[in-house]
């Protein structure tokens, strides 16, 4: 059996064995999930993102139980759910991962939830792509939730949050995360707001800056935040189908919250199903893989046909400043087809 075969089985093993290559762009995984690609587009995929800290493993833990305990699919069974866990800021070895991996072993004994650490290595696109590689891989492997934990903390991170079709933004109290959020651009990708730890004193000034923030943000693109409605009376066809992102509030060292998050995850599932935003973010998210495909591959190829240290060279007269970055880049494409 191939691997993509063995991974269709059911085989964990082999699963994993996927994963590895995948995330390493071996060619021998990269072929497989070629092979499986028409298998995906079942899963719903959920991004977990937040500051350092905020609680989101913690809080993934409890929602993965969570959901494989009270979300049914189609035919009645209990839905699967894989969790991949991104965190590039720190080393495989070291903290969070280690700590994550810990934290999740108890959801091991269960054969429906899967859980994945991504090793942090090379840049971040490099990690944008092969999580978005393994999370295909396990959409086509079957699982119908996949909750992808990511740090938000710039635009990179924003950029994997942006795979997901439902993407919740977790912050805590005391962290100054309100502001951290809109400067990340943030709140503009949040479809669930959580103010996690609400067991901490501050937490209602939390929620109440997120609420009003949220407000303003809403009232600001004349959208259909209720309070921004007034007194208009019947709300137009637009503004019933509009989602306004939920502010909820979690304590995941208790779980207390967790059904309400779990319930908002699956209203905004429906919601995108029959507002048809579901298709829309579908073909913008894979427009968005085959734009930056497309650009670094025909780098990759440019590159290699260009003489042996023509880039390079080019490189160090822009460091030496004989010439703009953008000049040497015209430079090297006009001279492309040289062959002298
Ligand atoms: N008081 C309190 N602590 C929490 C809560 N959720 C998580 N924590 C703690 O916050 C710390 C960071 O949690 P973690 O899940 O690793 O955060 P992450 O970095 O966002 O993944 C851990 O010590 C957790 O036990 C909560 O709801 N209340
Ligand atoms: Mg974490």
């Amino acid at each position: 059996m191939s691997l993509a075969e063995r991974v269709l089985a059911g085989d964990r093993l082999a699963l994993a064995r996927l994963l590895t290559q995948i995330e390493n762009e071996e060619l021998e995984g990269l072929n497989a999930l070629a092979a499986l690609y028409s298998l995906t587009g079942g899963a719903h995929l959920v991004g977990i993102t937040g500051a350092p800290g905020t609680g989101k493993s913690t809080l993934v833990n409890r929602l993965a139980k969570h959901l494989r305990r009270t979300v049914e699919v189609v035919d009645g069974t209990a839905a699967t759910v894989a969790v991949v866990a991104v965190d590039p800021s720190s080393p495989f070895t070291g903290g969070a991962i280690l700590g994550d991996r810990i934290r999740m072993r108890d959801l091991a004994g269960d054969t429906g939830i899967f859980i994945r650490s991504m090793a942090s290595r090379g840049a971040l696109g490099g990690l944008a792509r092969a999580t978005a590689g393994v999370v295909q891989a396990l959409d086509a492997a079957g699982f119908d939730i996949i909750l992808i934990e990511t740090v938000g903390a710039g635009q990179a991170e924003v950029d994997i949050a942006r795979t997901a079709h439902t993407t919740v933004v977790i912050s805590a109290p005391g962290m100054g995360d309100e502001v951290q959020a809109i400067k990340a651009g943030i709140l503009e990708i949040a479809d669930l707001l959580v103010v996690n730890k609400a067991d901490l004193p501050s937490a209602e000034n939390t929620l109440r800056a997120l609420r009003s923030m949220l407000e303003t943000a809403y009232t600001a693109r004349s959208t259909t935040y209720p309070q921004a409605r007034g007194k208009r009376s019947k709300p137009s066809q637009e503004e019933k189908e509009a989602w306004l992102p939920p502010v909820l509030a979690t304590i995941a060292t208790t779980g207390e919250g967790v059904p309400e998050l779990s319930a908002a995850i699956s209203r905004h599932r429906a919601y995108l199903i029959d507002s048809g935003d579901w298709r829309v973010r579908e073909r913008e998210r894979i427009q968005n893989e085959m734009a930056s495909l497309l650009r670094e591959y025909l780098a990759l190829r440019f590159l290699a046909q260009q003489p042996e240290g023509r880039y390079e060279e080019a490189i160090e007269r822009v460091v030496t400043r004989q010439v703009s970055p953008r000049k040497a880049i015209e430079a090297i494409i006009e001279g492309g087809a040289d062959t002298s």
